[in-house]
Order: structure tokens, then C-alpha cells, then sequence
């Protein structure tokens, strides 16, 4: 309760912030349907706009900037391993594996359908995006694929982001499922199904019955709920499970999904609502925090989730609290989406 009184002060002290402070409520269009966001930038420390990294959908991209992308993912691909995680042959590997450790912990699964199932995935998009740039010298767009944009049309596979030559390739064949044409055709995976570390092929399974779920109606059920602890599994449930059940393949295994690159897209989306979901309100939502840190109740009884809790991604970056990535233009981060 403390921190969200401080935030509420540091809101109205100009000094504190160096641009957009809450001032009135403002009424934006976002996905069709009107929110009221307080501010949209929110910037503190050493995030400014001059240093602000913009997030595009992958539509908006020029073709050579979604090169640069798809190639920067190659070059993970090829590099060699640096952790000591099981299965690991490649860097790419090592954020896979990382993922499918922390879904199998000695407390179980401790990033999903827990509360601090957003922080991570928004802790665990930056690692991904630190290892593009430091690894491979990515200094281009983080794009993201806008689901409801797709899910309204009526078609959620209609992006050109699943474009052979463009894009990151389409839906798995018969029989086996796999991808079999665009960049990352016939790839082995290492690390899955499950728990397990065996060679196997990249899949995909598209399924269109998933369009309800990813919908503006889905994810503004979602926004209207006022605290955390309503807001994360409501966003799990719905526009989360959407993203990985209508890709399917590889994107429904939830300790390995991180293999298909598209993830990353996807779940850069769901951090953009999250981060909608805390604008709308953001003197009691920003650092709006809560839910268990475990799904099953330990022996010295559940813990909640709260601004202290710590984020590891096994040592590729280094740990946060969740505090530093509440606020996407909080300095730890520093970007903000296009629309
Ligand atoms: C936004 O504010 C207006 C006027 O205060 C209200 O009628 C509307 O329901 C609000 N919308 C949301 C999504 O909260
Ligand atoms: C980005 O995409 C949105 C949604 O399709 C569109 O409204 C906007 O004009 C695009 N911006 C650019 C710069 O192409
Ligand atoms: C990144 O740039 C550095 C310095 O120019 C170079 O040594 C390195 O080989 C580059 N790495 C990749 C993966 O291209
Ligand atoms: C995706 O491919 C599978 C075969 O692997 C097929 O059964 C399914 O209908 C395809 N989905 C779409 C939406 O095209
Ligand atoms: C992938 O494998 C299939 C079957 O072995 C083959 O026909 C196809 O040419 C391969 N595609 C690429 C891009 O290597
Ligand atoms: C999780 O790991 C343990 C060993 O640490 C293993 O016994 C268990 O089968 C794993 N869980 C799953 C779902 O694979
Ligand atoms: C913002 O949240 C506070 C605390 O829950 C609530 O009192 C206020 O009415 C909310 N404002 C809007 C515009 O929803
Ligand atoms: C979370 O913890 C509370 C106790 O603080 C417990 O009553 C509740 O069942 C737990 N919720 C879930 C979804 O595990
Ligand atoms: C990072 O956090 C993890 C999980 O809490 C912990 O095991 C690890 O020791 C921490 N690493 C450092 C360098 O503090
Ligand atoms: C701004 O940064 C200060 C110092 O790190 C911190 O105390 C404050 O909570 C931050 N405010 C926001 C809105 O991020
Ligand atoms: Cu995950």
C-alpha cells in the first residue's frame, strides 16, 4: 500500500518526472474500444523520449528492418550455448531452456498462472531483446503482432508476419506438423516437449477457433477488472491462452513454447495489454501488484507476489526485482509501443 501512495505523489510532483505527468483523463481508442489512459508516457530516471526505443506491430516494419529481425533470431539460433542448462546447443537454446526451467522448479511451475506471470514474460522479452543486441548487434525494431487487429478480421492467421520470405513462415504440415518452409523451415529443437531434451521438429498447428478469446470483447473484459489479482489470470486465460493455442505446435507446450520465435511477438503483445490495462488507471494500477507466487501451497503457507520479488532469467541478465519492470518507461526499461 505504501508504494502505491508514493507512486500517486510522484506522479503529481513534476519534478520527479521528466515528461507527461498524470494530469486529466484523457480518452484513447485503443483496439476499438475507448480507455481512459491517465498519461501515455510515463517516463522517469534515465528513460526519456529522445532515448525511448519504439515497439512496432510487424505490419508497420519496412521489409529490410523485418530482415534485420528474422536474421538477429537466426544468428541466436547458430550461436553457441553459454549456460550450463540441460540440453542446450545454441544461445537460442538457452533462453528456451531457461524458460523450461523455471516452469519445473522444486516449487513447480514459478512463471506461469502465478502472479508474477506478466513481470517475468516482461523481464524475460528485455533478456531476449539484451541478447539480440549485445550477441548479435541487433540495433533494430522489437516488433509485436497485434492478435485483435487479426482476431476482428475474422482470420487470425492473415498477417504477411507468416510470410515464407518476409515473415517467420506458416503453419506446419502434414502429418507430423512441421514447418517445413520460411527462415526456420526443418529446424531441430532441443530443448522439449515438456520437461524433456530431445531432438525434434519445429511445429506449428494453426487453429482459428481460438478468434473469440484473442477479440476486443475478450481483452476488455480484462481491462475493466480494477486490481492485479483480477486483471493477470483473466489475461492468461483469455488473449494469453489465445496467442499459443491458435499457433499450436510448439507454441502449446508451456515449458517450451519460447522455440517458436513467434513468442516473442506474441508475447509482446500481451505485455502492450498489460501495459493498457495499467495506463487506463495508473495511479492505482502501475505498480498494481498481487496473486501467489506459487500454484500450489508450500509447507510455511502461500506467499503473495509483491514488488520485491525477485526475477532471474539463470544469470543471461542480471536478476530484478519486479518493482524495476512495472514501469515500461521506469529507466531499468525505456521503450513504449506505437500504438
Ligand atoms: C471512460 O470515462 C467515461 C466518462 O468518464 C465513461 O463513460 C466510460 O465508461 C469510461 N470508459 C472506461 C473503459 O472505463
Ligand atoms: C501501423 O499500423 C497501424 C494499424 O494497422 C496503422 O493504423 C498505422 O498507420 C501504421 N503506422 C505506420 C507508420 O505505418
Ligand atoms: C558484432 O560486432 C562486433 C564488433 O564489430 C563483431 O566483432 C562481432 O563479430 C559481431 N557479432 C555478430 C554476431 O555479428
Ligand atoms: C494447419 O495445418 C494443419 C496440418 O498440419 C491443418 O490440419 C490445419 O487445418 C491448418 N490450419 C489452418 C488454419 O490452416
Ligand atoms: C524441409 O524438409 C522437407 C522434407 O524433408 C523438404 O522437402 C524441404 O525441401 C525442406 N525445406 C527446406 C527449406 O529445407
Ligand atoms: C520436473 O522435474 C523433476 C525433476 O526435477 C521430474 O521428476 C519431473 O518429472 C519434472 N516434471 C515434469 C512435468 O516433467
Ligand atoms: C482509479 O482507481 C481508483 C482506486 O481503485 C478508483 O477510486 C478510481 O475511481 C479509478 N478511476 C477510474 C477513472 O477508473
Ligand atoms: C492464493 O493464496 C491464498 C491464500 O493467501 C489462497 O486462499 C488461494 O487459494 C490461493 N489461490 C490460488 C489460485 O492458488
Ligand atoms: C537471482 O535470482 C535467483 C532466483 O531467486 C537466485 O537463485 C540467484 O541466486 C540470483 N542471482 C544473483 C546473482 O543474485
Ligand atoms: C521514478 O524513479 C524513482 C527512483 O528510482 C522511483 O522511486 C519512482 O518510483 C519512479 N517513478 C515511476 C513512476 O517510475
Ligand atoms: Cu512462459
Amino acid at each position: 500500500m505504501g508504494r502505491l501512495s508514493l507512486a500517486a505523489v510522484l506522479f503529481l510532483t513534476t519534478t520527479t518526472i521528466s515528461a507527461s505527468p498524470i494530469t486529466s483523463q484523457q480518452s484513447i481508442k485503443r483496439d476499438g474500444v475507448a480507455l481512459n489512459i491517465t498519461s501515455e508516457t510515463f517516463f522517469n530516471g534515465t528513460c526519456t523520449p529522445e532515448s525511448v526505443a519504439v515497439k512496432k506491430e510487424w505490419r508497420n516494419l519496412t521489409d529490410v528492418e523485418k530482415k534485420a529481425y528474422i536474421d538477429a533470431e537466426l544468428c541466436l539460433m547458430a550461436a553457441p550455448s553459454v549456460t550450463d542448462l540441460p540440453g542446450v546447443e545454441s544461445r537460442y537454446d538457452d533462453l528456451q531452456a531457461l524458460h523450461q526451467y523455471f516452469t519445473n522448479t522444486s516449487e513447480g511451475d514459478i512463471i506461469h498462472n502465478v502472479g508474477q506471470f506478466l513481470p517475468f514474460h516482461r523481464y524475460f522479452m528485455n533478456v531476449h531483446a539484451e541478447v539480440l543486441k549485445s550477441e548479435c548487434n541487433y540495433t533494430g525494431v522489437l516488433p509485436w503482432w497485434d492478435e485483435g487487429l487479426d482476431a476482428a478480421s475474422g482470420n487470425f492467421f492473415q498477417s504477411n508476419m507468416w510470410d515464407d520470405v518476409t515473415g517467420f513462415g506458416g503453419n506446419g504440415t502434414e502429418a507430423d506438423h512441421c514447418v517445413r518452409s520460411g527462415p526456420f523451415a526443418n529446424r531441430t529443437m532441443h530443448i522439449g516437449p515438456d520437461e524433456e531434451t530431445t531432438n525434434y521438429c519445429f511445429t506449428r498447428i494453426w487453429n482459428n477457433a481460438v478468434i473469440e478469446q484473442a477479440g476486443a470483447a475478450s481483452v476488455a473484459e480484462c481491462y475493466a477488472n480494477n486490481d492485479y489479482e483480477s486483471f493477470w489470470p483473466c489475461a492468461w486465460g483469455g488473449p494469453h491462452s489465445a496467442g499459443h493455442g491458435g499457433t499450436g505446435g510448439v507454441m502449446i507446450d508451456v515449458a517450451a513454447s519460447p522455440g517458436d520465435p513467434m513468442f516473442f511477438m506474441h508475447h509482446t503483445y500481451l505485455d502492450r495489454i498489460w501495459w493498457q490495462w495499467q495506463q487506463i488507471n495508473a495511479t492505482s494500477r502501475l505498480y498494481g501488484m498481487g496473486g501467489n507466487t506459487t500454484t500450489s501451497e508450500p509447507a510455511t503457507g502461500w506467499v503473495t507476489t509483491t514488488l520485491d520479488y525477485v526475477l532471474s532469467s539463470y544469470g543471461i541478465i542480471p536478476n530484478v526485482t519486479i518493482d524495476e519492470v512495472m514501469n515500461i518507461q521506469g529507466g531499468y526499461l525505456c521503450y513504449e509501443y506505437e500504438y
